[in-house]
């Protein structure tokens, strides 16, 4: 048996972060979660972009256009999504994890999922706990794996497999 298992390795991986600034009290607790992730896999300082949206439901939006600039090895989307403080809390939930999940799908370039969607904030901070949980360092860590088997895969499958994946 040959087992294909991802490394949570950074060296040499770009790799950007889109962070929304709507609850951005817990937005910067994912994201400080998710830098202190990268750069304890060694992702050097100048191969980590950060950019901050309006609000989750803008992420995909650039998240297909950093997927599609081909810069980067892994897209990590961050935010927080609270029912109580919202009516259109399903709108702005299910656009945000269908986008994300439809550049994913067509980009062919691990963009990971690290929003929040909680019925409250105190849900939502201890999601964000960086002393249990941190769920940006989660995030942060399936994109690094995600990378390395993208990058191992990539080497293994025929070139026209990979052709035919993207057509
Ligand atoms: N955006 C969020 O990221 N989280 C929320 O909880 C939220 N609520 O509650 O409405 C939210 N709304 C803003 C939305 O993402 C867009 O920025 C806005 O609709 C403009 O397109």
């Amino acid at each position: 048996m040959r087992e294909i298992i991802g490394q949570v390795e950074g060296k040499g991986k770009r790799v950007a972060i889109i962070v929304s600034r709507f609850n951005q009290k817990i937005t910067n607790i994912l994201l400080e979660g998710a830098l202190q992730a990268l750069r304890q896999a060694q992702v050097a300082e100048d191969d980590i972009a950060v950019t901050k949206v309006p609000g989750a439901y803008e992420i995909p939006f650039l998240a297909k256009k950093l997927a599609f600039s081909r810069q980067f090895d892994a897209i990590i989307c961050l935010g927080a999504v609270i029912r109580g403080e919202t009516s259109h809390y399903d709108f702005v939930a299910g656009e945000a994890s269908a986008g994300i999940a439809k550049v994913a799908h067509e980009s062919d370039i691990p963009v990971i999922f690290g929003v929040l969607t909680t019925d409250t904030v105190a849900q939502a901070l201890e999601r964000a706990d960086l002393n249990a949980g941190n769920k940006g360092r989660y995030a942060a860590k399936a994109a690094l794996e995600m990378a390395s088997l993208a990058g191992q895969w990539d080497a293994l499958l025929p070139a026209e497999e990979l052709v035919a994946m993207e057509s």
